[in-house]
């Protein structure tokens, strides 16, 4: 695999080794830890992040859609895969085939459920305990849901999971009353069943899943805090997996008083060296990064009038070579520019970065200093 523009992003595999591996050692040794690798593992690469994983100790993964899952499978991926968003029912028997397990997040879904005969399908129950989103609510709407489990061979209660809407949030007065409300559920059953999940980074991280034997793990196993409020609460240092690197195409002296980019909005106050990049907002580096540093050896500069489709301009101290390295995310020499300071500029969290850097940039993966594979969506 190749790519011929000068922007990438690299992948440290190394660093998904480390997040999970020191996870696995903070937790009880029998917990069962699920990757959560949607959105193509948060804009990393679904199945080089999948199987990094399972080598370094996840037993099983998790995504949003069916689509995720069956692409996993298709790639040769055989562990647990667990989808955590609504399916159609139509499509239960896609699932049973593939042995993906699936989310029941209302009392009607089992009743529409199509699966053939001889199929078996994995079950995990979804509770609503107060993040308002899919998921059963009361005891009686679980009985019933139990119910329809026990009379048909074909469904296999696997599962029983909630969700935390403020894990990430230091005050844990609500994520109690969540955890509350999700005991009193599982306290009902009378048959419990395999796998109890509840926690996602932020719980599995401060509160080892909070009594459960899974965890979903997502943020943290890129090496992303769940949020900068409870940073300093983690228990070691996660290693951020994703940075983003370009190289300077053109340099060249402006006059005072010339231009740059659309609108003419900049201007330069004296002889200014200006460089261009190859990167613009259809790869996800978005117009409002307008003013955001890039690190070039070794040092900040900012980028300078407007981010066009393809490529944007930073202001350089001196005249650079065409080729030189940039780093628009990720460490450079002693400066580093992190996903946070990113999202901070962007008004969003750390998650939505990676997520929203499109596949037209290639993802370069590194493993023990060396480039293992590269994945380009063009060639
Ligand atoms: N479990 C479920 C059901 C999720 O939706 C998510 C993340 C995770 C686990 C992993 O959470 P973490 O990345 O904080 O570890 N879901 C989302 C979301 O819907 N929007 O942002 C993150």
């Amino acid at each position: 695999m190749k790519f011929y523009r000068d922007t990438w992003a690299e992948i440290n595999l190394d660093a998904i080794k480390w997040n999970v591996e020191k996870t696995m050692e903070h937790l009880d040794p029998s917990v069962f830890l699920f990757a959560v690798v949607k959105a193509n593992a948060y804009g990393h690469g679904d199945l080089q992040v999948a199987r990094a994983a399972l080598k370094s100790g996840a037993k099983g993964l998790a995504v949003a859609f069916l689509d995720e899952a069956i692409k996993l499978r298709a790639s040769g991926i055989d562990a647990p895969i667990l989808v955590l968003g609504a399916i159609r029912p139509e499509d239960a028997h896609l699932a049973a085939t593939k042995q993906i397990s699936v989310t029941v997040h209302d009392e009607d879904w089992l009743t529409k459920a199509c699966v053939k005969e001889d199929q078996l399908l994995n079950i995990h129950i979804k509770c609503d305990t107060g993040m308002g989103r899919i998921g059963l609510k009361t005891k009686e709407e679980l009985q019933y849901v139990v119910r329809q489990i026990d009379q048909s061979a074909a469904f296999v209660f696997e599962g029983i999971f909630t969700h935390f809407a403020t894990a990430d949030e230091r005050e844990t007065g609500y994520m109690e009353k969540q955890l509350a409300q999700f005991r009193q559920l599982i306290d009902s059953l009378l048959v419990k069943p395999p796998f109890i999940h509840c926690s996602n980074s932020a719980a599995t991280l401060r509160f080892k899943g909070s009594g459960c034997n899974a965890v979903r793990l997502g943020i943290s196993m890129y090496g992303l805090t769940p949020s900068t409020d409870i940073t300093p609460l983690l228990p070691f240092g996660l290693k951020p997996a994703f940075s983003l690197k370009s190289k300077l195409v053109q340099v060249k002296k402006l006059e005072p008083g010339e231009k740059v980019s659309y609108g003419a909005t900049y201007e330069a106050s004296g002889h200014e060296w200006i460089g261009t990049l190859p990167i613009g907002y259809a790869d996800g580096w978005i117009r409002k990064l307008g003013g955001q540093d890039v690190l070039i050896d070794g040092r900040r500069v900012p980028i300078v009038g407007r981010i066009c489709m393809d490529q944007c301009m930073v202001r350089l101290p001196k005249e650079y070579k065409p080729g030189t390295l940039a780093t628009l995310i990720g460490r450079q020499q002693n400066q580093e520019i992190t996903m946070e300071e990113i999202a901070k500029k962007r008004e969003t969290i750390n998650y939505e970065i990676p997520c929203v850097i499109t596949s037209r940039v290639p993802r370069v993966y590194i493993q023990e200093g060396k480039i293992v594979s590269i994945v380009n969506s063009l060639l």
